[in-house]
């Protein structure tokens, strides 16, 4: 492992027991602003009968209400803010693709934190201020964009904005001024990635050293893919619009996990199905509570995402709690004839094989049956007319699928470049059972 290096040493790296002093002195503060500040936060606190004099420290944390998705649609558009508007300096938004559109407030001081969690990862993924960020997430109501770039500001990088698109000029960006970091969804990593082999280029042909790539799923075969397409070392980094945006927990050297800013959140697992809080290493729901949110604090906010937690020490020397890469949402498991299906379980069956993550998942129902039908691109390598090498491709990934899933799928392999690729969040999913 290479040099240890940090943003700020003396958090990233605190003992943890100075972290949950931090923690609890802040969590007093944050759910009296909420009390006090948000009358729609009174009022759900009220209906559990719970007070902010009930709160001493993080071990009352489980008296308080969730706070879910369906809260910030019926508070939509300001019923959640702390603050006046007149305090506010910005609003981002996500894209609403699952039907409800979320808007962030941000004040000046919570700006400054994200920037900060975002120099945080820059640095944790080999960033110094002599290096040079693109910034290929797209920029706007999104948070990827604004978000690295406040980052890469507050270490003193050199940014290059390119937002999303364009691919062709985010190559020449990346060569011309000679990125060493670029920061996009993994999807738009390997959609770079792969017209740089179709012109030719090699990892030598360009300056990279590392990505931070998040926003969306991706697996231990996608970053492998994308490190040997582009030569560099692939990081994983989360956040969500509610919470600030990119950020909220990033992967250091090691790779094993995302640290969670602690110093800013409380995150905890639960069970999706009771709200149970569950012991440490179980695989549940993220639920965030923020620490110094101003306009938008969040109190016990409930993710949909799933993962683990571990506090086991991690050889990098930050000391901050790390959540395991995200195996999927409780609201994109499919149940597929009564099997649990995570896309991302797909995913790797058909990376093991050999093919790219260009594929489409399309359920259905058919006499009163569910359908799975995976459309997978083959590579221009395997592209071939002879049926026989088709079908007998086919049939490896069906076996690949089946002992993965404990199901049958229809797999049709497709013609190279037939899957749209994506610049941003890439949808792999279509349930025709939903429409
Ligand atoms: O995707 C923020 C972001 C931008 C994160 C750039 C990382 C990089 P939203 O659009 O609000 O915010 O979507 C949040 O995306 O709840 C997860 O389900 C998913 N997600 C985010 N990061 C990851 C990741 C941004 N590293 C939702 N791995 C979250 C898997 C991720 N899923």
């Amino acid at each position: 492992m290479g040099e240890k290096r940090y943003f700020q040493p003396e958090i990233e790296c605190m003992p943890h027991d100075k972290i949950r002093e931090l923690q609890n002195e802040k969590l007093l503060k944050q759910v009296r602003h909420a009390w006090e500040d948000v009358p729609y936060y009174r009022d759900k606190m009220k209906a559990k009968g719970v007070t902010p004099d009930d709160i001493k420290s993080m071990d009352d944390l489980h008296k308080l209400p969730f706070l879910t998705k369906d809260d910030l649609r019926k508070a939509y558009p300001y019923g959640l803010m702390g603050k006046p508007l007149s305090d506010c300096v910005r609003i981002q938004s996500t894209s609403g693709t699952t039907g409800q559109r979320v808007v962030a407030f941000y004040t000046m001081n919570d700006i400054h934190i994200w920037d900060t969690m975002c120099a945080r990862a820059i640095v944790a993924a080999g960033g110094t201020k002599d290096d040079v960020v693109q910034v290929s997430y797209g920029y706007g109501l999104f948070t990827g964009g604004p978000g690295l770039n406040g980052g890469s500001h507050m270490l003193g990088s050199l940014t290059i904005p390119t937002s999303s698109g364009n691919t062709d000029r985010q190559i020449m960006f990346i060569k011309d001024l000679s990125a060493t970091i670029l920061c996009c969804t993994p999807s738009y990593a390997a959609f770079i990635g792969e017209r740089m082999k179709e012109m030719g280029m090699t990892p030598d042909d360009i300056p990279l050293k590392a990505g931070i790539f998040g926003a969306e799923a991706w697996s231990e075969e996608m970053r492998h893919d994308i490190e040997k397409t582009m030569g560099i070392k692939a990081y994983d980094i989360y956040g969500l619009t509610e919470l600030c945006g990119p950020g909220v927990s990033f992967e250091c050297s090691d790779q094993k996990g995302m640290h969670i800013n602690e110093d800013y959140f409380i995150p905890e697992i639960i069970d999706p199905k009771t709200g149970d809080v569950l012991p440490e290493g179980s695989l549940g729901e993220l639920v965030f509570t923020t620490l110094d949110k101003e306009a938008f604090p969040l109190i016990r906010y409930r993710t949909r995402d799933i993962t683990s937690l571990t506090h086991e020490p991690c050889p990098c020397g930050r000391t901050h709690v790390r959540m395991t890469k995200l195996k999927g949402r409780t609201d994109d498991m499919l149940i597929i004839r009564g099997v649990n299906v995570f896309p991302s379980q797909i995913e790797t069956v058909l990376i093991n094989q050999g093919y790219p993550a260009n594929y489409q998942i399309i359920v259905g129902r058919v006499n009163n049956t569910d359908t799975l039908d995976v459309r997978v691109e083959m590579t221009p390598e395997m592209f071939t007319d002879n049926l026989g090498e088709v079908n007998k491709r086919q049939a490896k990934l069906v076996e690949g699928l089946r002992s993965m899933l404990g199901l049958t799928a229809k797999v049709t392999l497709v013609a190279p470049k037939t899957i749209v690729r994506s610049e941003g969040k890439a949808v792999r999913v279509i349930d025709n059972r939903k429409i």
